[in-house]
């Protein structure tokens, strides 16, 4: 993930699907748009939004093989890097299987839909979706913490993966903590001790 959107990716949000037995075909979406396709930004041009670089990638877990049976997350590769109005009609869907122990990886401006579940048992899946640090997603989290983790959760999770959900409490501190201004470089140690403490200073703040 590191590769894709940069060493300070962060986990933005997290939780399952569960398609039930008899489930139809979901509606054909994206999770976001282009970023900057919004009415306050009337300027900006379509064909340049499509070439930029993936902002937030979505990684699926298969709780159950994804097959034709059980359903699986079909996808129109390609749909991400065209303009959203033409993103539809233009590119060949594709329904990827995947066993349990595989994922898949989605840009989040990826054409997508669950399809059916024509099998007897539920189909859960898992989403995990990762951000560059400085993207949040207002338009799918209005009305629900798109993470909800407890401070005892979070205290267990390894340190070297803190930084990856700390956001959710220090909004845009945790980018400032993780990006040090251009030009100062902080070597790894220092900067992983200074993580630690920072986030020890943390907890007891909250306290
Ligand atoms: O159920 C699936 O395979 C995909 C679900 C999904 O893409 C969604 O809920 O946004």
């Amino acid at each position: 993930m590191k590769a894709l959107l940069g060493p300070d990716v962060i986990l933005g949000s997290l939780g399952s699907v569960v398609s039930l037995p008899g489930a139809e075909d979901q509606k054909v979406h994206q999770d976001l748009v282009h970023i900057f396709d919004v009415p306050e930004v009337p300027e900006a041009d379509p064909v340049l939004l499509s070439r930029l670089p993936a902002y937030a990638i979505t990684m699926i877990v298969p709780l159950v093989p994804l097959n034709p049976i059980n359903g699986t997350t079909r996808m129109w590769p390609g749909s991400h890097r065209v303009p959203a109005q033409e993103a539809r009609g233009r590119f060949p869907s594709v329904d990827p299987l995947a066993a349990t122990g595989e994922c898949l990886l989605m840009d989040y401006r990826l054409l997508h839909g669950g399809t059916a579940n024509v099998s007897e048992a539920v189909r859960p899946i898992l989403y995990l979706v990762y951000y560059r640090p400085w993207f949040r997603d207002y338009s799918n989290f209005g009305k629900q913490d798109p993470i909800q983790i407890s401070e005892d959760e979070y205290a267990r999770i390894p340190v070297q993966y803190q930084h990856m959900f700390g956001w959710i409490w220090q909004g845009a501190r945790a980018y400032v903590r993780q990006a040090p201004p251009m030009g100062v470089r902080v070597r790894r140690g220092i900067r992983r001790r200074l993580d630690r403490l920072y986030q020890r200073l943390s907890r007891i703040v909250r306290r």
